[in-house]
């Protein structure tokens, strides 16, 4: 959880799977998140207020977007549980609109806010606006008076995930909530996204009895851009005394006349001294709650990453706020693909590879967006991830690896170790019961009765529910999974801390731990990462 600048990543990066594991998996969360939001061409969007909730117990004053017509569940099989996705409440971020690349898209905005708060906006930052939006002239774009509505039109020629806000008093109007993406769908899949280790990505999701919860098989129309799974991060930050001076004056000059004089806010913005730093409008652990959970009516979205091993993991990001955030990932890097909609294509065979970074931290400035892959495998840790123990007599637990030309047991997806690193196969963690200093494998598992271990350490350090079985044989000795909140028969995958590398970021009103931080969880195979909720 620390910035970890002077250390060498690599040795970073070998101990997480340990040491995180132990941090995070007294969080046995069950909601997962894909990246839900709306679809059609027309979204009828309406500005205006409620409170959100922060984990701390405060109700934060806030303007948001809400969807108040039209627009269907994208992806189909997550809707909220009660109501539609498109019931005019106001959410903070706004809803993500999904359109594919080539539609005429129109969002009608009715600005709905306080008569005081003025006009209002949205910009859409690369893409064109077709001429002829209605609504009055403002300093970036056309506004929609108090009670009135502006209408803006483009054509999304290029895929990729944006960013839109508001473009009226950014300062104010920003922070107060109004933000959102839209992701744009290519219009074309290329064809290695649907063959190949793609389509057995999916066969194995399948054998699992696991649903697909993917708004594309690709992000670009490029064979480098195929996924498997996909997630959407907004990152932001709030100071609660814009908000309070906001509320506050709005309340005072309830009865104003808009446009009339005295009938606006004059909210002081500066000093900035955010104290919510938040991930999808949600705060640590409130992130990990499920989308659309009753109890944020106006915070529908999740941050709650869970993939298979090998999985091709698609990370949408976007920084809505006014601050870098310096987004750290444990487990891996992320590959950018492209930024704002910019596919980052290699110069000498842009058809067929990429340029885009490997990062460490996904950092954002304010309002830029990318989209990156994300994948976790056990390569390189020097022992079985997958528990497979050579001395058990049970038949499972002495399954073949097949290493294909990356090294990898890819040639059954139905097979339990399917992306499995074969270098490190019948590698056990420790050979010997739990507890027994003079195990074989390459660590010595602490005695989880001695309680100077703490009450953190509560997990199997092997993949999956199963795994605890697969590790010893049905007649050993269990290795000490399960001993605080985490059944083996429930979910016991590896868990990463992924959080914001500037440490203040990780707090909700100055207490640790909160903010933007989640975690991330590579499931083993026989478990079912439901993303529907
Ligand atoms: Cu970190």
């Amino acid at each position: 959880m620390k910035p970890m600048n002077t250390k060498p990543v690599i040795s970073i990066i070998k101990l997480l799977p340990v040491v995180i594991a132990a941090v995070a998996l007294l969080l046995t969360a069950t909601a997962h998140a894909a990246a839900p939001g709306i679809t059609g061409t027309t979204f009828n969007l309406t500005a205006q207020a409620a409170y959100i909730s922060q984990p701390d117990g405060s109700m934060v004053y806030s303007w948001g977007y809400a969807c108040s017509s039209g627009g269907t569940a994208a992806p189909a099989n997550i809707a909220p549980t009660t109501g539609t996705v498109c019931s005019n409440v106001m959410q903070v971020p706004g809803p993500t609109l999904i359109v594919t690349q080539g539609q005429t898209v129109t969002v009608n905005l009715t600005n709905n806010l306080p008569a005081a708060a003025g006009n209002t906006s949205i910009l859409f930052p690369g893409l064109n606006l077709a001429t002829g939006s209605s609504g009055v002239a403002g300093l970036l774009t056309q506004e929609a008076v108090p009670g009135g509505t502006v209408t803006y039109t483009f054509t999304a020629l290029t895929p990729g995930t944006r960013a839109y806000y508001s473009g009226t008093q950014g300062d104010l109007q920003v922070e107060m909530g109004l933000y959102g993406a839209i992701i744009v769908l290519p219009s074309a899949t290329p064809t290695n996204c649907t063959s190949g280790l793609a389509a057995q990505n999916r066969t194995a999701q399948a054998h699992w009895s696991e649903s697909n919860y993917t708004l594309a098989r690709a992000a670009y129309n490029h064979p480098q851009a195929c996924y498997d799974r996909e997630y959407l991060f907004q990152f932001s930050e709030m100071d609660p005394r814009i908000h309070r001076q906001a509320q506050e004056q709005v309340a005072a000059r309830s009865t104003c006349v808009a446009g009339a004089p005295g009938c606006s806010l004059e909210v002081a913005t500066e000093p900035y001294l955010p104290a919510y730093y938040m991930i999808n409008g949600r705060s640590m652990p409130d992130d990990m709650d499920p989308n659309y959970a009753p109890e944020y009516p106006h915070q529908p979205y999740n941050g709650n990453p869970h993939m298979h091993p090998g999985e091709q993991v698609l990370l949408r990001i976007i920084g809505q706020g006014r601050w870098q955030h310096p987004f750290h990932e444990h487990g891996n890097h992320v590959r950018v693909l492209g930024r704002d909609g910019n596919l980052i294509v290699s110069q000498s065979d842009p058809t067929n590879s990429l340029a885009g970074p490997l990062l460490f931290t996904t950092t954002t400035t304010p309002g830029q967006a990318m989209d990156g892959i994300f994948y976790w495998t056990a390569k390189g840790l020097n022992w079985d991830a997958y528990g497979h123990n050579p001395a058990s007599s049970d038949p499972v637990a002495k399954l073949s690896c097949i290493p294909d030309a990356n090294g990898y047991n890819t040639s059954a997806p139905t097979a339990i170790n399917y992306f499995e690193w074969c270098q490190d196969h019948n590698k056990p963690l420790q050979v010997a019961p739990f507890g027994d200093i003079a195990g074989l494998g390459p660590v010595t598992l602490p005695d989880a009765n001695i309680l100077t271990n703490g009450a953190w350490y509560g997990g199997s350090p092997y993949l999956g529910p199963d795994a605890t079985v697969r590790a010893s044989g049905p007649t050993g000795t269990t290795p000490p999974s399960g001993t605080i909140a985490n059944s083996p028969t429930s979910e016991a995958g590896f868990a990463f801390m992924w959080h914001s590398h500037n440490e203040r970021e990780i707090t909700t009103n100055n207490i640790f731990p909160g903010g933007m931080m989640m975690m991330m969880l590579v499931d083993s195979r026989e478990f079912v990462i439901d993303e529907s909720n």
